[in-house]
């Protein structure tokens, strides 16, 4: 098929409530939303980069200008019979992984749609429902913190992830887990911490924690090793898994059990469904990480979280736990088992609301073959 034209849009959706972690404080979802057009048909992608260069080093900024001047002009008018086609329009680029992935998730939303096929029946999903959990910003105080947990489990999330930084850690973990001794709890540092910072961890490792999310440099695989080493508590590998190459690595070398996937992260559906491999191949669960995503997004985190060595529940939340009035229909709710549906319709298997998402834009470009 001939890709007729591709249209980008940067959304500002504001959160509920701000998000808070240790590299800063989110206001809202200010992604690009990407629009492929091809044969009649449109293909939806978000591209997960912030607006600052905090979380990773691509922005909103430097993405748009990747896919305006590089990745969208390669693909263009070009006939495209699968999304490897895509993908090799953009090797030469080398890293912008959001960049990528805001495309490439459009694309095979675009070719499922084609062929009749959902999402997660194109990826090679296994079950029809995910286990999923919810990620809990920094609060004001302990008690704040308690409070929202408690809110969320009466929800019916069966497992919490709480962000911590240096100087509201074990304090946080421990106020959770005397309020509910018996949920799955598991912490994320987004980098924050050193091997310095060891004797923390150790009081970390006292709680029954499901995994502590990456605590060290955000490019860095050998220190989590050694820290591997001294804990318990599995250590799981966000922020320094970029690409297939780094998960053999990490887990050649010990540095943690457990791989948190983000597509945007690792440059799509194509390079998710490599690692989410490979680390089968060891026995190494995954589970699907989330960028507070916008409804678009969030079907392709559920749909490659079908895959079955998604062992662990996602950062994968009802629509109403982010945002007042998600950018698709219909949101995602979430069942009293604890899980979210794998949509079942062609592609991503709901349906973009334009008006919705006309109304959160503020800046859009449209190329044309
Ligand atoms: O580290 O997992 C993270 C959000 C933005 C940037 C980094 C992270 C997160 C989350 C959000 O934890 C999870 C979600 O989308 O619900
Ligand atoms: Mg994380």
């Amino acid at each position: 098929m001939k890709i007729e034209s591709i249209k980008l849009r940067r959304i500002n959706m504001p959160y509920l409530a701000p998000f808070q972690t240790s590299f800063g404080v989110e206001e809202g979802n200010t992604h690009i939303i990407v629009c492929v057009k091809a044969d009649g048909l449109i293909g939806w992608g978000e591209c997960v980069a912030g607006p600052e260069p905090y979380y990773s080093a691509e922005t909103v900024e430097t993405a748009w200008h990747i896919l305006r001047d590089f990745l969208i002009p390669n693909l263009l008018g070009k006939n495209i019979s699968s999304v490897q086609d895509v993908l090799a329009i953009g090797e030469r680029v080398r890293g912008h992984n959001m960049a990528k992935a805001g495309l490439e998730s459009a694309c095979w939303d675009l070719f499922a749609k084609a062929r009749g096929v959902s999402l997660s029946q194109m990826l090679g999903g296994a079950r029809d429902k995910v286990a999923v959990g919810v990620s809990v910003g920094l609060q004001a105080t302990p008690a704040d913190l308690v409070t929202r947990v408690a809110g969320y489990l009466s929800e019916g999330y069966p497992r919490i992830k709480i962000k911590i930084e240096p100087g509201r850690d074990v304090e946080l973990a421990a106020a959770v887990r005397k309020e509910f001794p018996e949920i799955l709890l598991q912490v994320d540092a987004n980098s924050a911490y050193s091997l310095d910072d060891i004797a923390t961890m150790r009081q970390l490792d006292q709680y029954n924690l499901l995994l502590i999310e990456q605590p060290l440099g955000c490019d860095d695989i050998f220190d989590h090793a050694r820290l591997a080493r001294e804990l318990k508590t599995p250590i799981c590998l966000d922020e320094s898994i970029h690409s297939i190459s780094d998960a053999n690595c990490a887990m050649e070398l010990g540095a943690c059990r457990i791989i948190n996937i983000k597509p945007g992260r690792v440059g799509g559906f194509t390079a998710s469904k490599k690692i989410h491999d490979a680390c089968a191949a060891r026995n190494v669960p995954v589970w699907c990480g989330g960028m507070l995503e916008s409804g678009i997004g969030r079907a392709g985190n559920i749909a490659i979280a079908s895959l079955p060595n998604f062992k662990l529940p996602g950062d994968i939340s009802a629509s109403n736990r982010y945002f007042r009035e998600d950018l698709v229909e219909p949101a995602f709710e979430l069942n009293a088992d604890g899980t979210i549906n794998v949509p079942t319709a062609p592609g991503i298997g709901v349906e973009v609301q334009m008006d919705r998402l006309e109304k959160v834009t503020t800046r859009r470009e449209e190329f044309r073959a």
